[in-house]
């Protein structure tokens, strides 16, 4: 079934010029591109699409870290979309995530992981409002 994500290339993928490499691993799986911005956020915009972690003691310097400059953010469509996209991202921590994934290939990082899917259909729903609302 056809699905759109929300995928976010973070300030780690922007600051080490992996923004062309990481879309094209979306692009050459056969995903479509919906929509596409370069945008720095701030903290108000970290905390709503991490809603689910803001009371964790790790997210204060996830917010410090996902404001800390420019992010592409991106909504992709294609079959199966949500779990292809976190297939393609791979495990959040760089230094488990599998060779030939993203994260596994690029990151050495639980935190700066690169990459962001939404995680669930109604996730997706909620995070395209919030980052596309006139999707
Ligand atoms: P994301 O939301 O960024 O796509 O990553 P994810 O689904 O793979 O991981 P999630 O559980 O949603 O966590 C969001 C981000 O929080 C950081 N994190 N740190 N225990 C920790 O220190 C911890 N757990 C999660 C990661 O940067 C992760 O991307
Ligand atoms: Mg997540």
């Amino acid at each position: 079934m056809s699905q759109r994500t929300l995928v976010l290339l973070k300030p780690d993928t922007v600051r080490r010029g992996l923004v062309g490499q990481v879309l094209s691993r979306l692009e050459a799986k056969g995903l479509a591109l919906v929509a596409m911005e370069l945008r720095t956020i701030d903290a108000a915009q970290a905390d709503r699409h991490y809603a689910e972690h803001v009371e964790r003691d790790f997210y204060p310097p996830l917010r410090d870290f996902v404001t800390s400059g420019p992010l592409v953010a991106l909504v992709v469509e294609g079959d199966e979309a949500i779990e292809v996209v976190r297939a393609l991202n791979g495990a959040t921590d760089g230094r488990k995530a599998a060779p030939g994934t993203i994260r596994g290939d690029l990151s050495l990082s639980n935190r700066e992981n690169l990459v962001h899917g939404s995680d669930s259909p109604e996730s997706a729903e909620r995070e395209i409002g919030l980052w596309f609302p006139h999707l």
